[in-house]
Order: C-alpha cells, then structure tokens, then sequence
C-alpha cells in the first residue's frame, strides 16, 4: 500500500550534535576532527533551513558518549506505519538506535532488523516508487534482503547498488530532487548502476558532497553551501535552492540527508 505514509518531509527528528562530536567516526570528507561549536551552530542553521521551508522539526537531546548521534538518517527506514529500525554497521554507533525506536514507537510499529543484519538508513534512498539500497561497508547482504522483504510486502520495489570503496554511504553520492530525478556525483556512481530515472543530474567530482540535497515538495532543496555548479544545475533545472552551511558536519563524514529522519 505505498502512500499511506506521506513522504513529503512535513515533520522531520533531528538530534542534537553532541558535545563529543570531535570524536566522530570519518574516514572520508574529513581533513581534521570538527569544531564543536562551530558544528553545533551549523546545526541549528540546518534546523532554521527545514523549518523556513515548512518542516516542523523535534529537536532530540544529544545521547551522551555518542559521537555521531546527530546522524538520524541512519537509524531507521520508515513504511506506512511502521518503522523498521537500522542495525548500524559501526559498532561505536550501535546504541543510538534504542533512544529512536522509543521515539517513534509513539507513532509506529516497531520492527528491529535481525541480529546478523547490518544497515545505515544513509544506505537507503526513496525514489518516489521504490527505494534504492546501497550494499557498503555499513550495509550487508542479510540486511538488504530483510529489508528488501519488507519493502514489497508494502508494494515497493527496491534495486541494489553496490556503494564505491571511495564514499560511506549511498546517499553520500546521490539524492533524489523529484520523483524521477536523481543528482549524482561523477567519478563515484557510474551511469550503468543507475537505471529507472527520467534524468540524471551529474555533479562534477570536485562536487561531490553537494550531489546529497533535501528536496521540499515545493521546489526548495537544501543544497551545502560552497558548490556553484550543483547550485546552478539544480537551479537551471528548475528548482529553488537554499545553501546551508555543513563545512563542521562534512568532517565527520555527515550531509545534509544524515541529520534529518523524516516521520510525515
Ligand atoms: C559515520 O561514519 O557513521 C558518521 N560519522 C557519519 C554518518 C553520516 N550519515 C549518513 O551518511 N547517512
């Protein structure tokens, strides 16, 4: 029964960045360890961002000894009502789990992921019919399948795409704008992996953290600051962008999509 639960990004959870957040895991975008403040700060630009393009946001409090707390996307994948909860593939994240499936229990059914299943929700991305998953160093072939199962008893289809060596997760590298659309980052997602796309928007290398964008149904999309061309592609296509500032979030290996888990 795909459309029960509306996915156009009216309510979104986000958590705050915790105050060890210089201790983040990053092994990609990440030159030195993040300010905190100067992260934390960015973060509530981020939160000003959603709610100025309509979310209305719940700010969580940050979870202690939990460095990457603030990366919502990953802890859980939601359909209709229920919400299937990520078995995160980096051990130091764990336990940021159980404070959000308490969290949503108060607005869906709960369904843990098996102890052998590995899954970022960064690993999913929803195309408008179906849900592409990434199988990385996070996401392992126990987990696509169980959500895969999941996905068509709701009537989805779901693709695989194996995430290259040189990003973390599969939405590292690519959004989806509109249905139909997708905005991918070149040199690391090849032409071939993507198929079922009315039209591809590539991002040049040099670009690439700026291919992860949170499109509003109103024509907003969230784009990082600091990357002309992905700006102007988005805009010649016809979107309005909005640019927020993620230059902290990005040493830890975060975008825009991770701080965000949307519940409606
Ligand atoms: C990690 O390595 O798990 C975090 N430092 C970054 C998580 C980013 N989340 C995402 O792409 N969905």
């Amino acid at each position: 029964m795909p459309g029960v639960f509306d996915r156009s990004r009216k309510r979104g959870l986000v958590r705050n960045i915790s105050s060890d957040f210089d201790s983040a895991v990053s092994k990609f975008f990440g030159e030195r360890p993040p300010k905190v403040d100067t992260a934390k700060i960015q973060h509530k630009g981020y939160i000003d961002a959603l709610r100025t393009s309509g979310v209305i946001v719940e700010i969580l409090e940050e979870l202690p000894g939990h460095p990457d707390c603030c990366f919502v996307e990953d802890t859980a994948v939601i359909f209709e009502d229920l919400a299937v909860i990520c078995s995160p593939g980096h051990p130091s994240r764990a336990n940021e789990v159980h404070t959000i499936s308490e969290r949503l229990s108060k607005d869906f059914e709960i369904k843990f992921l098996s102890p052998e299943a590995k899954m970022d929700g960064g690993d999913i991305v929803y195309t408008g019919n179906g849900f592409l998953i990434g199988r990385s160093t996070r996401t392992n072939d126990i987990g696509i399948n169980e959500l895969s199962k999941i996905a068509s008893k709701f009537g989805y289809s779901t693709q695989v795409i194996d995430v290259p060596s040189s990003t973390l997760h599969l939405t590292t590298v690519c959004s989806v704008p509109k249905n139909g659309m997708l905005i991918a980052a070149e040199g690391h997602l090849k032409p071939e992996q993507i198929t079922g796309f009315d039209e591809v928007i590539w991002v040049p290398n040099s670009e690439t953290y700026a291919s992860n964008t949170i499109a509003m149904e109103n024509g907003i999309v969230l784009v990082s600051a600091g990357f002309p061309i992905t700006k102007q592609r988005l805009e010649t296509a016809g979107f309005e962008t909005k640019e927020v500032e993620m230059g902290e979030i990005m040493q830890a290996d975060g975008s825009l999509t991770c701080l965000s888990l949307f519940i409606g």
